[in-house]
């Protein structure tokens, strides 16, 4: 009830707005929701602007004009109310979509949020989607960049395939035609683009003795299936243009080697979502795939091209995305070959490493992520970055695997504690987290990071 109440109202004030300015954040969701806005808000013939900032704070106020249209602020506004408030923004003039924790303020803007509703696994770009749909301006674009957000934003993660109102969208998108879902899937990364031995050779959830993180066992096992890995023309193929039959052969032989390892198989299969309309053999032909795309523009700060691919531009903007996702990838190999060659330092309940200023540190935890799936995978990983931009701070990261968090170990709270002794601050989730702590705590910080993930485990 409640939140369909807060979708009509928030259609009601975007019908009633002359122009509309839509701000949304530079990452997979945020760039998706921002897109989605812009082409629904276009598509009910009110001009609209959209803008990308990296974070919602004071300097970024700035790029906020001032002007009367209606300001819509999506996947950040909802603990920036404040923010709002100091900029002079009224409670006419704001519109906000966001799922995360809001926070009271004396104005009372009108807010379209999930969380208090209980919808843990909705994005933003669910939401901006679920707006649009009420406006009767939602279609198959719309809806499958809606997918593309939840996924992006991790909300199909932790039951291998989205759920509640997110998989209703995931129905629209089936019956427009723009989405296609597949059940009982791999849950592999890069199922459209990869070779299928690298694609295999990648999945580390669940973690597949002799073939995760090891290309050349991947190859012998297909071989030993009598899969062929190449096309009649030459190229390497793909999981997603598989037959049914090799797909299910492989799938098999998968479960009886976890089994057989004594792995569980509970996150072998996950449910994926395809856009076939998309060119094949392109990342922007399944959801997690496009989200990464996207978010390599963001953090390349560009996320107007991002959005203009999520607009369907197939010419400029495409080949620009596809060149910041090739460095994307190249920058977070080399951070990984860094971590590797440098080496961990081990201590007891915890592996960590500083990297200084050698990567930007916005792509620190995806390194740290990709890392730890080639260290050891009983203890979790740390790295430790400067910031470009702010020398009395340490930025931090840290990843587990779902086997460890079974264990006990939840990196949030582990990086909340830590980080508050020494004057800093964390947050995230078990599995992933971050914090930004003083440099003076750098030295000392390790040791107590260990200690908690020493209380958790036991
Ligand atoms: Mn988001």
């Amino acid at each position: 009830m409640g939140l369909d109440n807060d979708i009509r109202a928030a259609s009601e004030r975007i019908y009633n707005a002359d122009s509309v300015t839509v701000a949304s954040h530079i990452d997979a969701d945020g760039i998706t929701s921002g897109a989605i806005l812009r082409q629904g808000i276009q598509n009910a013939r009110i001009t609209v602007k959209s803008i990308f900032l990296r974070q919602l704070e004071p300097m970024q106020m700035k790029k906020i004009p001032k002007d009367n249209s209606l300001k819509v602020f999506i996947d950040f506004g909802a603990g920036q109310q404040n923010l709002l408030e100091e900029h002079g923004l009224g409670e006419e003039e704001v519109l906000i979509i966001d799922h995360h924790v809001s926070q009271n303020v004396d104005t009372p803007y009108l807010q379209v949020n999930s969380l208090p509703y209980g919808h843990e696994k909705l994005s933003a770009a669910g939401l901006g989607y679920m707006v649009m749909k009420e406006m009767g301006v939602a279609d198959g674009e719309l809806a499958k960049l809606a997918v593309v957000g939840n996924v992006g934003d991790m909300m199909a993660r932790e039951h291998c395939g989205l759920i509640g109102p997110a998989r209703e969208i995931v129905d629209d998108g089936v019956s427009f035609g723009s989405v296609k879902v597949v059940k009982y899937d791999l849950n592999c990364y890069g199922i459209s683009t990869r070779p299928v031995h690298t694609c295999l050779s990648y999945c580390d959830d669940p973690y597949i003795p002799g073939i995760t993180n090891n290309i050349q066992g991947a190859q012998e096992f297909l071989e030993k299936l009598g899969i062929t890995s190449r096309t009649d023309g030459g190229q390497w193929r793909v999981w997603e243009e598989m037959e049914h039959d090799e797909r299910r052969c492989i799938i098999s032989a998968l479960t009886q080697q976890l089994i057989a390892n004594g792995e569980g198989t509970d996150r072998l299969l996950s449910e994926t979502y395809l856009f076939p309309e998309e060119n094949r053999r392109t990342p922007l032909r399944n959801a997690p795939e496009y989200a990464t795309m996207l978010n390599a523009c963001g953090r390349w700060a560009r996320a107007d091209i991002g959005c203009k691919v999520c607009c369907n531009d197939r010419g400029l903007a495409y080949s620009e995305a596809e060149k910041m996702l090739q460095n994307h990838k190249n920058v977070i190999r080399q951070m990984m070959e860094y971590i590797l060659d440098a080496g961990v330092t081990e201590l007891s309940h915890l592996q960590y490493l500083h990297v200084g200023n050698r990567f930007p540190d916005t792509i620190v935890g995806i390194g740290a992520g990709m890392a730890l799936s080639k260290l050891n995978w009983r203890k979790p990983i740390m790295i430790l970055c400067y910031l470009p931009d702010d020398p009395e701070l340490i930025k931090v990261s840290m990843r587990t695997n779902d086997r460890m968090i079974k264990e006990g170990i939840d990196l949030q709270s582990a990086l909340l504690t830590a980080s508050r002794e020494v004057g800093g601050e964390g947050g995230g989730h078990k599995i992933a987290a971050g914090a930004y702590i003083p440099k003076s705590a750098e030295k000392e910080f390790a040791s107590s990071v260990n200690r908690i993930l020493e209380e958790q485990s036991t």
